[in-house]
């Protein structure tokens, strides 16, 4: 007789599961079927489970594939398994792909191909669909999408876009997704979009998606002028359409715990801030020799302007720029200074100088520390004027942590209408309009900065 077992979260059944289930009772003659506990996808990062275990379990059972039913709560419970169960072969989708195969010692390993076209029909009919999504673009930031995207539960991407074909079949085949050449087609198969794409192309797509009535994550920055950013919020809120700006930060659990304690009061109140993202980029790279659209703040300066848009707001009274070009006339390093009715904000963000990367809010009563790279806060520190008081506090952040803000997404989709607040529209149209202010200050129309070579204020 030959054993074969399988794993699984099974939530919001589908026919991706339905399929599995099926080529894996037809790989042996006795199927096994793992259900993961609540527990165990919390601990793994699987986000947005909705069904409960016992409802998953069941609809397991009612396939009717499965001739036993097991729980998995552990990581290393697969090795165990397969020994107790004299397991001949373990199976697993193919969005797994080599991750299992640590097993083969053991076992036989098969990876089944995932089913790529989830059905809206059939999930329609249900209170929570799965939302189809498509991306666009297919650079690094594309690929980090996609192994996020396993994490949450409730969304399937399925489709890519690429003006050039060969790269959208490149991308299609590395993540098993169709890729289409026509963009109406594209739409046509989705319920929504991620933008990876350059970042002069967002505004466009953005457009382009919610016309055709999909909601969309957009990679930050979103846009480059304010009006641009007003004009797609309008739109998608008049449309009743959801429009994310991806900026990872603003939706990670331990950033939500530090606004949290700031605005119990614990620091008393927020005067300083100063938070500083540099990262060595490569000079031949995309972001040091596009003339227009490269260059440090445009790359990277959405992080540094969130923590000054969180606790001081939207309305500044001044901002000023200071950067360092490199020899082409692009920024490869950029302080930018803010000015409130109460506080003040000094930001750093660089691609050819390095500095610490920190983020230091300043209270009347104390302060708050998160060490690099605290753009993934993990970690942070309550300070007070005794030096010997410190308060330490956790949250995880996971791989690339994407997963927060598509799971924040799709619960907003499910939803329906429950204000956004972890990026408001307020402060992502702000933010476009400190990107516009900067391009207008440190950019000619033809895109070359006006003093190449030298430090400039
Ligand atoms: N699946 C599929 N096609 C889809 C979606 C999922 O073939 N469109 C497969 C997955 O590859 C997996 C199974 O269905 O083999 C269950 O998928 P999930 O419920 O998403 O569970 P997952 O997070 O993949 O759990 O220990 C748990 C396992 O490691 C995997």
């Amino acid at each position: 007789m030959v054993k074969v077992i399988t794993y699984g979260t099974f939530d919001l059944f589908h026919e991706g599961h339905y399929r599995l289930l099926k080529r894996a009772k037809a790989l042996g003659d006795y199927l096994i079927v793992g259900v993961t506990t609540e527990s165990f996808d919390k601990a793994r990062g699987k986000l947005n489970v909705i069904d409960s275990l016992m409802t998953r379990i069941e609809n397991v059972k009612r396939t009717g594939f499965a001739d036993e039913i097991i729980i998995e709560e552990s990581v290393g419970q697969k090795f165990s398994d397969i020994k107790k169960y004299h397991i001949d072969i373990f199976t697993i989708g193919s969005d797994w792909e080599g991750q299992f195969d640590y097993l083969k010692d053991h076992c036989k390993v098969v990876y089944l191909e995932r089913t790529k076209n989830i059905s809206s029909t059939m999930l329609r009919a249900k209170k929570r669909k799965i939302q189809r999504i498509g991306v666009i673009g297919t650079g690094r930031i594309a690929g980090r999408f996609m192994s996020e995207a396993r994490s949450v539960s409730g969304v399937e991407v399925q489709s890519v876009y690429n003006p050039h074909p060969v790269s959208a079949l490149k991308f299609a085949e590395q993540w098993d997704l169709d890729a289409y050449r026509d963009i109406e087609d594209f739409y046509h198969n989705v319920d929504a979009v991620y933008i990876a794409s350059p970042h002069e192309t967002h505004y466009e797509y953005i457009k382009a998606a919610l016309e055709h009535g999909k909601n969309v994550i957009c990679e930050k920055p979103m846009v480059l002028k304010k009006s641009e950013a007003e004009e797609v919020y309008k739109y998608a809120k008049e449309h009743d359409l959801i429009l994310y700006e991806g900026i990872k930060t603003a939706y990670c659990p331990g950033f939500h715990k530090l606004l949290g304690v700031a605005f119990s009061g614990r620091i008393g109140a927020v005067r300083n801030i100063e938070a500083c993202f540099t990262k060595l980029e490569n000079p031949q790279n995309r972001e040091l020799t596009d003339l227009a659209y490269g260059g440090s703040f445009l790359e990277l300066g959405s992080y540094v302007l969130l923590p000054v848009m969180k606790f001081f707001g939207t309305e500044y009274e001044s901002v000023r720029f200071e950067t360092i070009n490199g020899d082409n006339g692009l920024d490869i390093f950029t302080k930018t200074s803010f000015r409130y009715p109460n506080g003040i904000a000094t930001v750093t963000v660089g691609l050819g100088v390095k500095a610490e990367g920190r983020l230091l809010i300043s209270g009347t009563q104390g302060y708050i520390v998160v060490g690099a790279p605290w753009w993934k806060t993990s970690y942070f520190e309550v300070h007070y004027e005794d030096p010997n008081r410190v308060e330490k506090y956790t949250e995880p952040f996971l791989d690339f942590g994407l997963r927060y803000e598509i799971s924040d997404f799709l619960s907003k989709l499910n939803a329906n209408g429950e204000e956004d607040f972890k990026l408001t529209r307020e402060e992502s149209i702000a933010m476009a309009g400190i990107m516009e202010k900067f391009m207008e200050e440190e950019r000619k129309i033809d895109g070359t900065n006006a003093s190449v070579g030298t430090q400039r204020s």
